[in-house]
């Protein structure tokens, strides 16, 4: 029965809390007791704003696809859960993001919004893959302008709520507009974005001036929104969280992908490379100026990013430390191994026996790349 599930699940992460917090064990019974009351005359329970950040700390120390988990105790959590119109969810994303910006380093933040009601509402929702994110639009036949990965989404803001970009035409990086829906019941409204909430930064390589002049750029805090937070049975739909990018995510996924923007071609072209044979390792060369590109732009914005080497380095250390510490570390080697260079690092072969497994707290759903 979904109630037995829920008691379970709940008395399960109080536990875990109380444990992984010094609680005392008086203290957690009672804790216990009290959620188990409150699940059983309601259906549900309410968490502490620390029990919360505890919960979204865990879900990120369990995220088999992350390789920047070492830093998951510094995750902050922002309380909204008393927001009740699409309105002041859009007020609150605003706050999150203005906290991302101007900081000396990007904060890792997790905005928390009212949980889905076990077997009575399905809990709000936020459409955006992400906060910040590019419009994908249909050209002419396969042409895509923009981001392709976001062609459906495009598609829905333009059909069901009539969006246009700012400047009138499809353009490369037009800042899509939120959906954001607070009450599954009601209908989701539309917002756009500030700019004041956007941070984003020009790509100059500094000495191959024909790549600065692609007119490249990217947004800087990287916040997911279509994930949901599954702590102690219940279930956020709506906890949109940040940390920085690694700039393999930029460079070699959203910038070379074919599926994405498919730049390489361009990119090898400004460099003066033939592409018309693949023994001139032109995408190989590619890469390799534009994830410098992108680390050397977003460095010089002092907006934080992590190289890929720096990454998998700390990942292998963190993940020795885990299992001395915790005697396990779920992780996704397909996930963690970085798409550029992958071979450098010690966590190629190092980790290749490590395994994806499901432990709760958890983020799940969302995210294909
Ligand atoms: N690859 C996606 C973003 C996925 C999440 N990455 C982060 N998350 N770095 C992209 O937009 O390229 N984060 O919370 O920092």
């Amino acid at each position: 029965a979904p109630k037995d599930k829920l008691k379970r699940e709940a008395t399960e992460f109080i536990e875990l809390y109380g444990k992984e917090n010094k609680v005392s064990e008086e203290d957690t019974m009672r804790r216990v007791a009290e959620v188990l009351e409150s699940i059983e005359s309601t259906g549900t329970y309410t968490h502490t704003i620390d029990e919360i950040r505890h919960g979204a700390r865990v879900s990120w120390r369990n995220a088999p696809k992350c390789i920047n988990r070492k830093f998951y105790n510094t995750l902050d959590v922002i309380d909204a859960r008393e927001a009740t119109t699409n309105e002041q969810m859009f007020e609150a994303i605003k706050t999150h993001l203005k906290r991302g910006i101007g900081a000396d380093h990007i904060p890792v933040l997790m905005t928390v919004f009212r949980p889905q009601t076990p077997g009575m509402d399905d809990g709000p929702r936020i459409w955006n893959s992400q906060l910040i994110r590019y419009a994908g639009h249909r050209g002419n036949g396969e042409e895509v302008i923009g981001d392709p990965a976001e062609l459906n989404f495009t598609d829905t803001v333009k059909k069901y709520f009539s969006w246009v970009p700012k400047s009138g035409s499809p353009g490369m990086f037009d800042c899509l507009p939120l959906v954001l829906q607070i009450d599954p019941k009601q209908p989701p409204s539309i917002f756009e974005l500030p700019e004041e909430c956007l941070l984003e930064v020009p790509i100059h390589h500094p000495n191959v001036p024909e790549i600065s002049s692609l007119g490249l750029k990217w947004y800087g805090i990287p916040a997911v929104s279509n994930i949901t937070l599954d702590l102690g049975g219940l279930h956020y739909t709506a906890a949109p969280f940040n940390g920085w990018y690694m700039v393999t995510e930029i460079a070699t996924r959203n910038f070379g992908d074919e599926s994405r923007y498919n730049l390489l071609p361009k990119i090898a072209e400004a460099m003066g490379i033939d592409s018309s044979t693949e023994e001139t390792l032109w995408r190989d060369h590619a890469l390799a100026a534009v994830n410098f590109a992108v680390l050397y732009s977003f460095k010089r914005a002092r907006v934080s990013i992590v190289d890929h080497h720096t990454a998998a380095a700390s990942f292998a250390q963190w993940h020795a430390e885990e299992l001395k510490k915790r005697g396990y570390c779920p992780g996704n080697w397909k996930w963690i191994i970085p798409p550029t260079a992958s071979s450098t690092s010690s966590i190629y072969l190092g980790l290749n026996k490590m395994t994806e497994y499901t432990l709760k707290p958890a983020l799940v759903g969302g995210m294909s790349a």
